[in-house]
């Protein structure tokens, strides 16, 4: 269960206790007045990060869309994050195959502001135009601090128009339960 989850359970716990409250001087068990109007073991077994405990996943970046112009990887990040230590994401995409394929690559900035900016000056190169062939090109999440990654493509066009780029802070599995 990633941060998120875990504060809207407390806003469902909370809430719940409320009720609970408002309900005590009903003659009520304690089963129902856990249970009143909320299910929590269905709620546990539909929101439990199935991540949990399986050791590092193998995560494509974008899923099925892959690594390509145009598609909100912000959002696919939020919708599919977070992310732990030692996940390894894969950036997939075909290799330019003559003079008018749009090739992709992968950086990394080294600050939150040439992120914003699209400014590659600075990027670190990860992976060239070729490097999303076949298997992917694969990046461990090492360390904990924030991840920008970014396409480095057309001068930042595609990070910026292209929507190319996304953030990742990768967590603790412990935090997890
Ligand atoms: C809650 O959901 C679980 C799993 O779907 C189910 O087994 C259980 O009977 C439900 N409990 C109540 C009180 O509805
Ligand atoms: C966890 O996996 C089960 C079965 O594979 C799936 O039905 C469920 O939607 C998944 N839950 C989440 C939060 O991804
Ligand atoms: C991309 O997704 C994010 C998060 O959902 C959203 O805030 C943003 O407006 C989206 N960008 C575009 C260009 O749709
Ligand atoms: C990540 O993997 C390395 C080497 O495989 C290991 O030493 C380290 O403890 C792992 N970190 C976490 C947070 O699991
Ligand atoms: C690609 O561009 C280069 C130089 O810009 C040119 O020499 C080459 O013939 C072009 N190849 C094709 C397949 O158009
Ligand atoms: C991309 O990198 C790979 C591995 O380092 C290398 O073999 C390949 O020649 C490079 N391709 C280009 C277009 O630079
Ligand atoms: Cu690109």
């Amino acid at each position: 269960m990633g941060l998120k989850q875990a504060q809207v359970l407390m806003l469902l716990l909370t809430a719940a206790s409320m009720v609970a409250v408002g309900m005590a001087d009903k003659k009520i068990s304690a089963t129902q007045r856990w249970n009143y109007g909320f299910n929590y073991t269905d709620w546990f077994a539909n929101h439990r990060n199935n991540n949990t405990g399986s050791g590092p996943n193998r995560i494509i970046v974008g899923g099925s869309a892959k690594w390509q112009f145009g598609f909100n990887y912000t959002d696919w990040a939020l919708k599919n994050g977070p992310f732990y230590l030692n996940d390894t994401l894969v950036f997939k995409y075909d290799p330019p195959v003559d003079n008018s394929s749009h090739p992709h690559s992968v950086v990394l900035f080294t600050n939150f502001w040439s992120f914003l900016k699209c400014d590659l000056t600075r990027a670190r190169r990860l992976a060239n135009t070729t490097q999303g062939g076949g298997v992917g090109f694969e990046f461990r999440l090492k360390k904990w601090q924030p991840y920008y990654f970014a396409c480095g493509e057309s001068n930042g066009f595609h990070c910026d128009k292209g929507l190319m780029k996304f953030a990742v802070m990768p967590l603790f599995r412990r935090w997890h339960w």
